[in-house]
């Protein structure tokens, strides 16, 4: 096909969560989320990092706003954290806490920028961890239930566009498979039915949703790594439709249609582990069709054969230091191999522009939905040099050759509304601590220097700026 150009409408945008650049985790009435505590807990995060203070951006809000103007952002993607406007999960709000948010949103909005407001970027209030296990009762749905219809209200009239769970499949991976996100479980029958509880959770929030801010749109993002087989051996393309069946088309499919793939729960039900349905729950779930998909891409994974005494799941690289990530997978099902055909970074996330463009064309085929990017970007070590640069040529041409990949897809007939690169400035990333850079804006972190954490822009920063102002022509 030919080549078509970014439409005219499309959203330039970047994004940030809540607790990867707010800090402030005690003030003003925040209550505290699971994250909060866990991060407390020996041995959990790299180095034992944690964001008390993070990025400052509670406090340095007007400034970052500035930077994100000034670089000609049309969007910017932002987390409202929980606990920090209901301390308690539930019952009365923090004003304070909902004020911030509006301040963000004015401030974004008198700029020009549109504001793409996440419901849930993992920072469950702690207590509604302690009181029921958060995503393991049925209660979190009224509850969450609730906190969404008070942002609807709230925010509603300004905002338009909102992601309601954010990579519920990563975060509950980690959380109930992998025993590396709060609760830090590995137990499958409780993974798949926290999972049917967080679906259930989404489609109450959608369906409150159509009636609070009609003129809205609002779908979940969703951290989606297509699958490749290792080789033409059919055992290996068996892996590879495990794979799908497992770890994408369990979320998509149920998202988009409000149904379980069949082989992924025939399989469960058979190991006693398929979640508990209820009268009622599949209807609810087919009734709250999203009106896009929120796309996480980073990287493809390559699946091959794994017998039933084979490899189960591997917690992932966390050091930085280049191939240390183990072949992780499910004994009987699949498991992941490197890609000889790929380049990686240091973080072992193979670095593949041809696998966005895939997962925008499966996306289109399989859900017939407009698809907004909601997070791409390179994780990295950044240095900063030569007085106050960073010479970040590494990122630049990862953005680049991902948006060449966009604009294909676009041309492939997908309905892209707009790229949200990860992130605008660096983030404290969850497991990896502040080494793992994401940013166009550099965060320095040196607490001997009274410029701790200013703000550098990078030279992908003043890249952005161009294609932005380019409308995607000058990559
Ligand atoms: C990290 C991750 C995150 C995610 C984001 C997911 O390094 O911690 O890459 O930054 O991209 O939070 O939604």
């Amino acid at each position: 096909v030919s080549l078509k150009p970014f439409p005219d409408n499309f959203l330039w945008g970047a994004a940030s969560a809540a607790y990867q650049v707010e800090g402030a985790f005690d003030t003003d009435g925040k209550g505290l989320s699971v994250w909060d505590v866990f991060v407390r807990e020996p041995g959990r995060t790299f180095e034992g990092s944690n964001g008390d203070v993070a990025v400052d951006h509670y406090h340095r809000m007007e400034e970052d706003v500035a930077l994100m103007a000034e670089m000609g952002l049309t969007a910017y993607r932002f987390s409202v954290s929980w606990p920090r406007v209901l301390p308690q999960g539930r019952g009365q709000a923090n004003e304070a806490g909902l004020a911030f948010y509006d301040r963000l949103i004015d401030a974004l909005l008198a700029r020009g920028i549109e504001p793409v407001l996440t419901l849930y970027h993992w920072d469950m209030p702690q207590a509604l961890q302690d009181e029921y296990g958060g995503w393991e009762d049925r209660r979190v749905i009224d509850d969450f239930g609730d906190y969404c219809a008070l942002l609807f209200r709230r925010y509603g009239d300004r905002v338009k566009t909102w992601v309601s769970l954010n990579e519920q499949n990563y975060n509950l991976s980690n959380a109930y498979l992998l025993a590396t996100h709060p609760p830090a479980l590995a137990d499958r029958k409780r993974f798949y039915a926290a999972n049917h509880i967080a679906f259930l959770a989404n489609a109450r929030a959608i369906m409150l949703f159509r009636q609070l801010v009609p003129d809205g749109r609002i779908g979940p993002s969703f951290a989606y790594s297509p699958a490749y087989p290792a080789s033409c051996a059919p055992a290996d393309l068996l892996a590879f439709d495990n794979a799908e069946e497992f770890t994408n088309h369990w979320w998509l499919d149920t998202y988009c249609y409000g149904r379980y793939p069949q082989v992924a729960l025939a399989w469960l039900r058979e190991q006693g582990e398929a979640p508990d349905i209820l009268p009622g729950d599949m209807a609810a779930l087919a009734a709250a069709k999203p009106d896009f998909i929120g796309l996480n891409y980073y990287y493809t994974l390559t699946y091959t054969d794994n017998p039933p005494d084979g490899v189960g799941l591997q917690r992932i690289n966390t050091t930085g230091q280049k191939g240390s990530t183990p072949s992780s997978g499910v004994p009987g099902l699949y498991r992941t191999t490197p890609n000889p055909q790929l380049e990686t970074s240091n973080w072992d996330w193979a670095i593949d522009p041809t696998g966005l463009r895939i997962a925008l064309r499966r996306l289109t085929s399989r859900y017939a939905l407009p698809v907004l990017i909601t997070e791409n970007g390179l994780g990295e070590f950044d240095r900063l040099e030569d007085g106050d640069q960073v010479h970040d040529v590494y990122r630049i041409d990862y953005l680049r050759r991902h948006l060449a990949a966009c604009q294909e897809a676009i041309s492939d007939g997908a309905a892209l509304l707009g790229f949200c690169a990860w992130s605008f400035t660096d983030i404290l990333s969850w497991l990896n601590g502040y080494q793992k850079r994401y940013g166009f804006v550099y965060i320095n972190r040196d607490e001997t220097d009274a410029r701790d954490l200013r703000r550098v822009r990078k030279d992908s920063f003043f890249w952005y700026q161009r294609v932005i102002a380019s409308g995607g022509r000058e990559r």
